[in-house]
């Protein structure tokens, strides 16, 4: 961590007897250290919280953003993310690895430690996580022996994926002043496991001088595999959990996959809830607003505050805490689309929402109140109602006490008002709680709070920080419950309420205050011993409108804006990076005088509670252009000579076998993403009756059907061939030969476009799932008496900055169509659209400017108005990038992100329409839409 090796940086200057010169941060000596006990993390003995967001580079191709991300889930509280790597990005071919662009990982590692948060290294080989192949690259399908086992075949190919990515992973961690904390072999391997491959794992990892903790990601519970001992077992295991499953059409569902992480794998290692829910896939096309819904603040209170209580878990990682976009060919085709939202706290659009409030509740609890590193169970105090159930945890150190406080029922609704009868280290007290409904709050007692003594407290601890020898706590409740917080003096305080109704009394060390939880009340305590605070007392609302950064002058609090991405000290001034979505005002907790946002000095006034306030204004409107001039150009099927291969093998390394040879896998002839054209030649004997054909493509995906160029028809493509039960005809068609086509002794063809949605993972480890084909799977034409000779065409990866799964083999993306066209409208092949679209491929094209304001985030989104059911699909390019699909009828998505990066000043936007009907006018209306406009003072630099 770049804090860490400043100060190690300074010790060494005091203590040196020779000058030092002041040593760049990468050379850092490795003084570092990371270790564990059956309690946390420890960084150089010091106890870390890790609390940490899952959050996948490769869902935002815009390098650019990742700060704008990651700012954002720091600013959350969290001190650490979650990194999956994803093989298959990097690698379009065995042997081939790209780092650069949009796959430079070193950047994002040297941006998370530029940030201060920890990252818990997830390279795979196998990572799920809904993206194709499960993070597989395609090519490993053709590679002989069993994925995720020590078969050589396999052993083979990730062997060279670890040699290229942990040595990237190796020289950023803590110890060589980086910030990697800990390193996750595979991903819940859980059935049909292989020991050796775990050893395999690890043992690579250490020869490449990975030297953190090694921890994994179990599965499930119950008696899958945990690797928590035995051959292959890691240092840290951990669980991940989805209590609220992924039935986002039932947002009101409560925890029916179990209560959260409670079990302890190891004696010896912290519990780790290595994936926690934080938001859900879209299995059902219930929209990902519903998945928000499904694991939204109720949930994220109940089932968070249950785990740190229940288990004392210091090391989290929420799945996920920004989703983005499986933009090209990233889907996993079964269970997503190209939105990745995930119903997560920050949306797609890199907007903040009502979980990022909960969130930041939480994290910045868990971060701001160190005894939580270190807890045992303890006696809870007993309610007087036993509707209402309480669970505590103690430091074994400096004794103070959480207690978690919930219904017993654990879905019930009920408003209940109890008394808690509670030996808190500095005395009995009876203490009033209130759990409306399905809430959950963690009290603390016997708390060491800045120069306070915090004997207990029925609202919630947000943060605490202090400024200039005053302590600024804020604690929070629900809008309209009662609030009574005791804090210890050697004598009666002076006690001045500056804002809100708070009572007050003294009686033998202990200071009372009452209140109700209403807007924010404020109280300055100063004498009786201590230095003086000042109490922040506020709802969950106006808790949440807080923001905590650190200086090096320590941390500060401000209040107001819609982000606070970094703060600085310096002299009598303090400097925030900071937006707006509305004019607001600010105020600052800061050792300074003077405040300066975005670049700009701020006037301000001193406060009666001794901050800075001051207004800011809000963002200036956006205005958008309006997608006119269109041109056209079709791609004719399965037209042109070049770039046409033989398809004959008659062999595959896939378990699944075709219906008929030759095998036309896509994989097979080095195809791996998206469309693929399939020309078969045969002589005709004027009595062919039908065209059967089966193809695979996964969920939602399609393939049309020409003979002799005459369109036959389009048919659903199979999701596999071998599933229980076992599935001998996967997406099969059936395609009427028109009477008269063929003519007897004449060559015939048959064209088909069979569209790849991406490939199966393995989460079972069988090869059965992962290695299904892609493509053609069997083609009959009954009544035919020669053989089809078959050729086939597909993507042509050449594009090195968007990468291999960008394009896949249409004619349009082979020749570049798809690529920016700035200034004249391209050639004359591109002509006003023919006001209907024909079954099959067809290209549109316009350019638009935009006129943003500067200084501004602003997201834009496309958005797709059509609301009948016309047959056709299309890949939207935005200057090349695919940004995704489009499924006209089919859905669920309407609204596609577009990020600032792929999106610039002068735009090219192009549309791969693949229509399955003849249909009126082109794939409209389509119009750009804002999804969050922001004034900042740290616009990412476009
Ligand atoms: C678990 C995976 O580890 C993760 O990659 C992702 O797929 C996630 O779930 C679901 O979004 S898999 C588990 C819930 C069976």
């Amino acid at each position: 961590m770049r804090l860490l090796a400043v100060v190690l940086v300074l010790l060494g200057s005091l203590t040196a007897t020779t000058p030092v010169v002041a040593a760049p941060v990468a050379v850092d000596s490795g003084q570092h250290e990371v270790s564990y006990d059956k309690y946390s993390l420890t960084v150089d003995g010091k106890r870390v919280m890790l609390w940490s967001g899952e959050f996948h580079y490769f869902r935002l191709p815009s390098p650019e953003l990742w700060r704008d991300v990651l700012e954002k889930v720091r600013a959350a509280g969290f001190s650490g993310v979650s990194l999956y790597f994803h093989w298959g990005y990097h690698s379009p071919s065995p042997g081939v690895y790209d780092f650069t662009g949009v796959r430079d990982v070193d950047r994002l590692l040297r941006l998370a430690d530029e940030l201060g948060l920890y990252v818990v290294a997830r390279p795979g080989p196998y990572i799920n996580a809904e993206t194709s192949g499960g993070g597989f690259p395609a090519w490993l399908k053709t590679v002989v022996g069993r994925a995720r086992s020590s078969d050589p075949g396999y052993t083979a190919a990730y062997t060279d994926w670890l040699g290229h990515i942990n040595p990237i992973i190796a020289r950023h961690q803590v110890g060589r002043g980086g910030s990697v904390i800990a390193y996750n072999v595979e991903n819940e391997y859980a059935v049909n496991v292989d020991p050796a491959y775990m050893e395999n794992l690890q043992r690579l990892a250490r020869d490449a001088g990975i030297d953190v903790p090694i921890v994994h990601n179990n599965c499930c519970g119950g008696d899958l595999a945990n690797w928590s001992s035995g051959r292959g077992a890691v240092q840290i295991p951990g669980v991940d959990d989805y209590p609220q499953s992924f039935d986002c059409r039932n947002p009101d569902t409560w925890g029916p996959w179990g209560h959260g992480v409670t079990r302890r794998l190891r004696d010896d290692a912290p519990v780790y809830a290595a994936e926690y829910q934080a938001g859900a896939i879209d299995l059902d096309n219930a929209g990902y607003d519903k998945c928000r819904e499904l694991t939204g603040p109720s949930y994220m209170k109940a089932f968070y505050k249950n785990n740190a209580i229940a288990s004392g878990a210091t090391m989290y990682g929420y799945y996920m805490t920004y989703g983005g976009t499986s933009w090209g060919w990233l889907p996993q085709p079964n269970d997503v689309y190209t939105s990745y939202d995930y119903g997560s706290a920050i949306t797609e659009s890199r907007q903040l929402t009502a979980k990022y409030d909960e969130f930041k509740r939480q994290g910045y609890f868990m971060t701001t109140v160190a005894p939580l590193t270190k807890t045992d169970a303890a006696t809870a105090p007993v309610p007087a109602d036993a509707a209402v159930f309480t669970l505590a945890r103690a430091n074994p150190d400096s004794r103070t006490q959480f207690v978690l406080v919930r219904q017993a029922d654990r879905a019930g609704t009920a408003d209940l008002a109890t008394t808690l009868e509670w030996s808190t280290p500095d005395g009995e007290y009876q203490v009033p709680v209130r759990v409306n409904g399905r809430d959950a709050k963690i009290l603390v007692a016997g708390y060491d709070l800045g120069g306070q003594r915090l004997v207990w407290s029925n609202s919630e601890i947000l943060t605490h920080v202090t400024v200039s020898g005053r302590d600024v706590a804020v604690l929070y409740g629900r809008d309209g419950e009662q609030g009574s917080t005791v804090l210890r003096y050697d004598s009666a305080p002076t006690v001045k309420v500056l804002d809100g109704e708070v009572r007050s009394s003294y009686q033998d060390g202990d200071l009372r205050l009452d209140y109700v939880h209403a807007g924010l009340s404020r109280v300055e305590v100063s004498g009786g011993g201590r230095p003086p605070v000042l109490l922040l007392l506020g709802t969950d609302e106006t808790a949440a409108g807080f923001w905590r950064q650190d200086t090096s002058a320590g941390p500060v609090l401000v209040r107001g804006t819609s982000l606070v991405r970094s703060a600085e000290v310096k002299g009598n001034r303090v400097t925030l990076r900071a937006d707006t979505d509305r004019a607001t005002e600010v105020e600052v907790f800061a050792p300074a005088r003077h405040l300066t946002v975005g670049g700009r000095s701020v006037p301000v006034r001193r406060t009666s509670s001794g901050s800075l306030l001051g207004a800011l204004p809000g963002p200036e409107e956006v205005r958008l252009p309006e997608l006119v001039n269109w041109r056209h150009r079709a791609e004719s099927p399965g037209a042109g000579e070049s770039g046409w291969t033989t398809a004959d093998k008659t062999t595959t390394a896939s378990p699944i076998k075709p219906k008929s040879l030759p095998v036309l896998y896509t994989d097979e002839y080095g195809h791996h993403n998206g469309n693929v054209w399939y020309r078969g030649g045969f002589t005709a004997n004027g009595a062919e009756k039908t065209v059967s054909v089966n193809a695979i493509t996964g969920r939602r995906g399609i393939y049309l059907v020409w003979l002799n160029g005459r369109y036959l028809g389009s048919a659903a493509g199979g999701v596999q061939a071998d599933s229980e039960p076992v599935n001998p005809d996967p997406g099969r068609g059936d395609f009427a030969v028109p009477a008269g086509l063929l003519v007897d002794g004449q060559q015939a063809t048959v064209t088909v476009l069979v569209e790849n949605m991406g490939h199966n993972d393995d989460w079972t480890a069988d090869d059965i799932r992962h290695k299904q084909p892609r493509g053609l799977f069997g083609v009959a034409v009954e009544g035919a008496t020669s053989p089809i000779s078959w050729q086939i065409r597909g993507s042509r990866p050449t594009d090195g900055e968007r990468g291999p799964m960008n394009t896949g083999g249409l004619q349009g993306e082979r020749e570049g169509w798809h690529l920016p066209v700035l200034g004249a409208e391209g050639s004359d092949r591109w002509q006003r659209p023919p006001g209907v679209m024909s079954p099959g491929v067809s290209w549109y094209r316009t350019n638009f400017r935009l006129d943003l304001p500067r200084g501004h985030d602003v997201s834009l989104g496309l958005r797709f108005d059509d609301t009948t059911a016309r047959g056709y699909r299309v890949l939207i390019f935005v200057n090349g990038w695919n940004m995704g699909q489009y499924l006209n009828g089919v859905g669920p998505q309407r609204e596609f992100v577009l990020p600032a990066g792929v999106l610039r000043d002068h735009n090219t936007l192009t549309f791969a329409v693949i229509a399955t009907e003849a249909a009126q006018d082109g794939p409209g209306p389509v119009r750009l839409v804002t999804l969050g406009n922001h004034r900042t003072g740290a616009a990412p630099d476009l």
